[in-house]
This record gives structure tokens, C-alpha cells and sequence, in this order.
């Protein structure tokens, strides 16, 4: 799944569900629910300490990615590069720590995408050249990533809109349906959700208040 434009690309980040084994009581459910109500990507983030790996982790990702292309919804590996290649993912998300975004394009080649998540407008520069799409966040608190650092609200991405009015943005890091309307306005393209859709008690209607907005 490629697309020729960054409007494209921007429209099909709108509502951007990130998840793992370890954020929802049974992964393939959730996500097969989230694919019927609405998201518009999905990212597989297999991280923490009872996560899958080896054949495991791959298997998993080949069943989600089956159930993303029949919703004709994208597949985003993070941080797995050799994943990412092994099951022809549509592409990766790479954070600061991760292998650089030089190197992952470099291995990557040019049709699939690369998402980075950036804090500061130096990383953005850096990222510049080799990603599809940015990911600026904590715009809220969260309780997904440990690591998140501090909350940062909107001004990075209101920053960066107006120094690349084309680029994609999503904004992630304890969203909510009630806070969509301003992240939008404040520039981004989409939103990135992993709890408020994941261990939502109605996976079904939690999706659909984020893709009805
Ligand atoms: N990255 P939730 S915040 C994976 O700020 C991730 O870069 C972040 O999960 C960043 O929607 C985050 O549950 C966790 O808050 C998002």
C-alpha cells in the first residue's frame, strides 16, 4: 500500500490505533473491533516486559496485518525493521531511540512508509528527509509509555505546521474524543490512540466516538 501524496498520507493517519499484546486482553479482538468502528491505520507496538517475540511476535503481526488489508486499513510495524520486511508491512515507526531514520529508510527503500516521533523541531529537521509522517507527543499525559517524557500540549505541533504546512502530523500521549477538535485545529493530521481505544470496557463504541469527530 503506497501512496503518491502527502495528503494522502495525512488523511489516512486521521484515526491511528496503536497496539500490543500487552495493552489489550486479547489483541486480535480489539483490533479486529477497531478495524469494523473506524480506524484508519493501525500500528502493531509489541513492547514491555510479557510482550511476544520471535516466531510469536511474528505470527501475531502476520494475523493483524491479514485482518488490516482486508479493512483496506495500513499496517505499521515499530521498531522491528526485520519484522517490518519479513511480512511486507506497509511501513515503521521509529522512535529517538530507536535505529536512526537514515538507516531504517536506507534498509526500508523508498515506497514503504516511515513515521518518527519527534520533540523538538531539531529532531524534525533530522527526520525531515527520510520520514512520511511525524509523531509529536506527549500531547496529554500518559500511562502507555513510561518513558513518554513531559507533557508538551500542541505548541510543538502548531510549530511545525507552520514551518512544513504538508508534512503529516499525529499527535499521541493520553487522547481522548474530547480533545480531537483542538489537536486538529492546533495542525495535526490525526490522532494516535493506544488506551482510550484499548482498554476501552466498549472497544466498538469507544473507536466510533474518535471516528465520528
Ligand atoms: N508515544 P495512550 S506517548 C507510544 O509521546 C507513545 O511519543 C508517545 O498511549 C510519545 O494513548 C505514547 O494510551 C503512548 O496515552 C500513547
Amino acid at each position: 500500500m503506497t501512496f503518491c501524496t502527502k495528503q494522502a498520507l495525512a488523511k489516512q493517519l486521521r484515526l491511528y490505533f496503536v497496539c500490543g499484546t500487552t495493552d489489550a486482553s486479547d489483541l486480535v479482538a480489539t483490533v479486529k473491533t477497531a478495524l469494523l468502528c473506524g480506524v484508519t491505520c493501525f500500528q502493531f507496538r509489541e513492547k514491555g516486559k510479557d510482550a511476544l517475540y520471535g516466531d510469536e511476535k511474528e505470527a501475531m503481526a502476520r494475523t493483524l496485518h491479514r485482518l488490516c488489508r482486508e479493512a483496506g486499513v495500513p499496517f505499521i510495524v515499530n521498531d522491528d525493521v526485520d519484522l517490518a520486511l519479513a511480512i511486507d508491512a506497509d511501513g515503521i515507526h521509529v522512535g529517538q531511540d530507536d535505529l536512526p531514520a537514515k538507516q531504517v529508510r536506507e534498509r526500508l527503500g523508498p515506497d514503504k512508509w516511515l513515521g518518527v516521533s519527534v520533540h523538538t523541531m531539531e529532531e524534525v529537521r533530522t527526520a525531515l528527509p527520510f520520514a512520511d509522517y511525524v509523531g509529536i507527543g506527549p500531547i496529554h499525559e500518559t500511562q502507555s509509555k513510561l518513558d513518554a517524557g513531559q507533557v508538551r500540549g500542541t505548541e510543538l505541533i502548531q510549530q511545525v505546521r507552520r514551518h512544513h504546512p504538508l508534512l503529516p502530523i499525529v499527535g499521541i500521549g493520553g487522547i481522548r474524543p474530547e480533545h480531537v477538535p483542538a489537536i486538529m485545529a492546533d495542525g495535526a493530521d490525526g490522532v494516535a490512540v493506544i488506551s482510550a481505544i484499548a482498554s476501552a470496557p466498549d472497544v466498538a463504541t469507544a473507536t466510533r466516538r474518535f471516528a465520528c469527530l
